[in-house]
């Protein structure tokens, strides 16, 4: 945990500059006004706040995953959402958080607070409060904890002593996350270029994924970790997570044939709490059609020709493209 002020983030200037860029892709919630100025201004969000406690959790690192069993094509879902959806789990802990606080204020305290979907710049605050540095892949490192972690942040009305900002940049000369990133989307300025991320086609991107990126995806079925695995920074990095966060059997490489079944219902109970609801089954399902065109592998195909019957559109296009990428082969 840090503690920061409610003034203007430091890099306010490089969000607006992303979006004038148009970098942000279909994300409109990132660029509408109302989300513009609250970001520019978080005392907009509660007048009366005289501090921001920035607080990271951790999650499992995919760096520890055990080699998958080889029995068939299977994907890579990002570590954070391997099990239940930090959305879920933090919220509860925020609010006995703000509980504590004003049990040791001895009255009603101000505040609000938000884990990733609030109107806040949560990297560059969280920098401001001293917990990490930019890293060239844009995610906020801490020199002892890594990058594996989320952010989440209490406003309150009272005043509270700052911490010094993380002002140092740990980088060096490495560029790792550059040079391993497949799409090549990070760009020299610490923001990239979310609409060609693997992690923006497989999460946020609700339509067609741009064909010429689809190769590059790999078995990625939700999310990307490539430029945090190839960190130094995690290499030794504390290895405890919480466990609220840990992984639901199977998950971390789900079975790629079986996922392409899910019927709605299945799909539903399977994800109902997890991170993996966010791109719904037809979202899950073109990714998971992509990752077994990727794979090559013909034991794919009945799973696919299956798919060709999908009521989704979404699912049937990207079906068909996966045929043909595994009998080109
Ligand atoms: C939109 C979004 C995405 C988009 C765009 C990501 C991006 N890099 O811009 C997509 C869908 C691609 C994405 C992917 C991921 N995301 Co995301 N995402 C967000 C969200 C909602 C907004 C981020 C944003 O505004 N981006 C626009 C850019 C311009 O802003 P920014 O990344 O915050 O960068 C700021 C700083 O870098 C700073 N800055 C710029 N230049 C410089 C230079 C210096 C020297 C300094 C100090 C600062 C600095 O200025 C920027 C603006 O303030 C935040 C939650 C939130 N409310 O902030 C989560 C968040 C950033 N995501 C998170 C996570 C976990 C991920 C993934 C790891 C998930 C995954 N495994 O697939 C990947 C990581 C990909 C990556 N390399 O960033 C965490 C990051 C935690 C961390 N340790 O950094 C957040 C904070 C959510 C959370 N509450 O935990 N994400
Ligand atoms: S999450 Fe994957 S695609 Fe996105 S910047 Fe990192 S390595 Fe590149
Ligand atoms: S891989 Fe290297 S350049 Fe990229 S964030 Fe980590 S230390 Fe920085």
């Amino acid at each position: 945990m840090g503690i920061t002020t409610p003034e203007t983030p430091p890099h306010v200037s490089a969000y607006e500059n992303w979006l004038s860029l148009g970098r942000h892709g279909s994300m409109d919630y990132l660029a509408n006004e109302r989300a513009r100025i609250r970001r520019r201004d978080p005392g907009l969000i509660l007048p009366e706040c005289r501090a921001i406690l920035m607080l990271g959790v951790r999650y499992a690192d995919p760096g520890t995953l055990q080699p998958d069993d080889g029995t068939g094509p299977s994907g890579r879902v990002a570590a954070y959402a391997w099990g239940r959806d930090y959305h879920l789990v933090l919220p509860e802990r925020l609010q006995e958080l703000a509980r504590f606080i004003e049990r040791l204020a001895g009255s009603a305290v101000p505040q609000r607070w938000y884990t990733d979907t609030g109107p806040i710049l949560e990297r560059d605050l969280a920098q401001r409060a001293g917990l990490g540095w930019i890293g060239k892949n844009t995610c906020l490192i801490n020199p002892k904890q890594g990058s594996y972690f989320l952010l989440a942040e209490i406003l309150v009305g009272i005043e509270l002593e700052p911490d010094l900002p993380f002002t140092a940049d740990r980088c060096g000369t490495c560029t790792r996350c550059i040079q391993a990133c497949p799409t090549g989307c990070i760009l020299p300025n610490r923001t990239l270029d979310a609409r060609r991320c693997i992690s923006y086609l497989t999460i946020e991107n609700k339509g067609e994924i741009p064909p010429e990126l689809r190769v590059q995806m790999g078995n990625w079925a939700f999310g990307c970790d490539i430029c945090q695995m190839v960190c130094p920074w995690n290499r030794f990095s504390a290895k405890e997570y919480d466990q609220a966060l840990a992984a639901y059997p199977g998950q971390p490489n789900p079975d790629l044939r079986a996922e392409l079944m899910l019927t709605p219902q299945d799909f539903n109970r399977k994800f109902k709490e997890s991170p993996i609801q966010r791109a719904r089954r037809r979202g899950y399902l073109r990714n998971v059609a992509v990752a077994l065109g990727n794979s090559g592998n013909p034991a794919g195909e009945p799973a696919l020709e299956r798919a060709l019957q999908d009521n989704e559109a979404l699912v049937r296009s990207h079906a068909d493209w996966a045929l043909i990428q595994i009998r080109k082969r």
